[in-house]
């Protein structure tokens, strides 16, 4: 029981065994799953293992940066990197990734250099990758809407006629649990289940829509929401990044075949502040991070690297040592980030001129030339 379970209903957070896909426990112990048999080489688990410990020194950067006053705001992924590193290294070249504006760790597994992600949170640019580039789109604020943007995208896939060959590729929306509340996701379900669109709804289930539990969103697990609307749905341990990278492969690999979309709604938990303008501590109690940190996503694959002898500590040295350094250069490319001129923030809001943004620039430019005057 949590806080804030309402009486009578059922724990949306309790999950039985048989729902939960885990292919490593919190102990780092490796299991077996019949429909999602994986097979890595100590060299892949030792890579993955340096990617969650990469992105969450990023993080943990970035909001120290935040904290001193050089970056406006950051969403943590902290207790999130399985579900990210997971998803994010079962993605291929022509995937397309639709992200919320949480997903550092899928930005890391695409390629997009981490200082792009902290120029948009500085406020010195307006997206800051270019996501053909990437097979990354550019964040998403406004709650749910990057999921119709998912299946429309998917939906144009399938009539480019690819799918089930080569080049075939799908579309994945990340979005949270508050997210499940928005019409957007919903529309979103269903565009994509009539039109089999190869789109998979990646929800990130991290117990928090802000200070709103998971008991406001829904009174049935997640991901049996998707068979409402006739596609599968499977919830995979999402601090477990073996389970998510197989579940995650799979129903890519499904949406490419042409057979739609799915449902995957990795269980996780955001350790963290909803954003470092958030105090957590007024609406969740302590034990609750308490108890999910026992099932911290690194520690699992770091005792499973150690019980296995696949990895001895110069190994973890060196990864930790390599984390520092890209933190540190981090820090100093975000240091040294141009800071644009006030009248920057007209570019790219139309393409072309426009009469009233036109007024309004000058208006600014001659305000800002009064400044000027004063001085002179
Ligand atoms: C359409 C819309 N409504 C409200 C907000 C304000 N808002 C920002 S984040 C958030 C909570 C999102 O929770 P969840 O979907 O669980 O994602 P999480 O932040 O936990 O990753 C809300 C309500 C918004 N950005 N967009
Ligand atoms: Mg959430």
């Amino acid at each position: 029981m949590t806080i804030n379970s309402v009486r009578g209903a059922p724990d949306t957070r309790e999950t039985a065994d048989h729902e939960l896909v885990q292919l490593l426990t919190p102990e780092g112990e490796r299991v077996e799953h019949p429909d999602y048999p994986l097979d890595l080489s100590a060299e892949q688990v030792r890579a993955l293992y340096r990617d969650l410990v990469i992105v969450r020194k990023i993080d943990l950067a970035a909001v120290a940066l935040t904290r001193q006053g050089e970056l406006g705001l950051w969403a943590s992924l902290l207790g999130q990197e399985a579900a990210q590193i997971g998803s994010g290294r079962a993605l291929g070249d022509h995937d397309m990734v639709f992200p919320t504006y949480r997903e550092h760790g899928v930005a890391w597994c695409r390629d997009v250099p981490p200082i792009n992600l902290l120029g948009l949170f500085r406020g010195v640019n307006h997206g800051g990758w270019d996501p053909a580039e990437h097979g990354f789109h550019l964040y998403t604020i406004v709650i749910g809407s990057q999921t119709l943007h998912a299946a429309g995208y998917a939906m144009g896939i399938q009539r480019d006629g690819v799918l089930g060959t080569e080049k075939a590729g799908a579309t994945i929306a990340y979005f949270g649990d508050g997210a499940t509340s928005q019409g957007d996701v919903n529309e979103s379900f269903v565009f994509a289940s009539v039109f089999n669109a190869p789109v998979v709804f990646f929800c990130q289930n991290n117990q928090w829509a802000i200070s709103e539990p998971l008991e406001k969103q829904t009174k049935i697990p997640l991901y049996r929401r998707a068979q409402g609307y006739g596609f599968p749905g499977v919830r995979v341990d999402g601090n477990d990044v073996f389970a998510c990278l197989a579940v995650t492969r799979k129903a890519l690999e499904n949406a490419r075949d042409g057979q739609g979309p799915t449902l995957v709604e990795a269980f996780t938990y955001r350790m963290g502040a909803h954003t470092t303008t958030d105090d957590p501590t007024r609406y969740r109690l302590k034990a609750e991070e308490e108890a999910w940190k026992l099932k911290d996503p690194i520690e699992r694959v770091k005792a499973y690297l150690v019980r296995g002898d696949l990895a001895d500590a110069a190994f973890f040295d060196e990864v930790d040592a390599e984390a520092k350094r890209v933190a540190d250069d981090l820090r100093k490319a975000c240091l040294a980030l141009p800071d644009p001129g006030p009248m920057a923030m007209f570019d790219n809001v139309y393409a072309e001129s426009h009469p009233l943004m036109t007024e309004e620039q000058e208006r600014f430019a001659a305000y800002l030339a009064s400044f000027e005057e004063v001085r002179s």
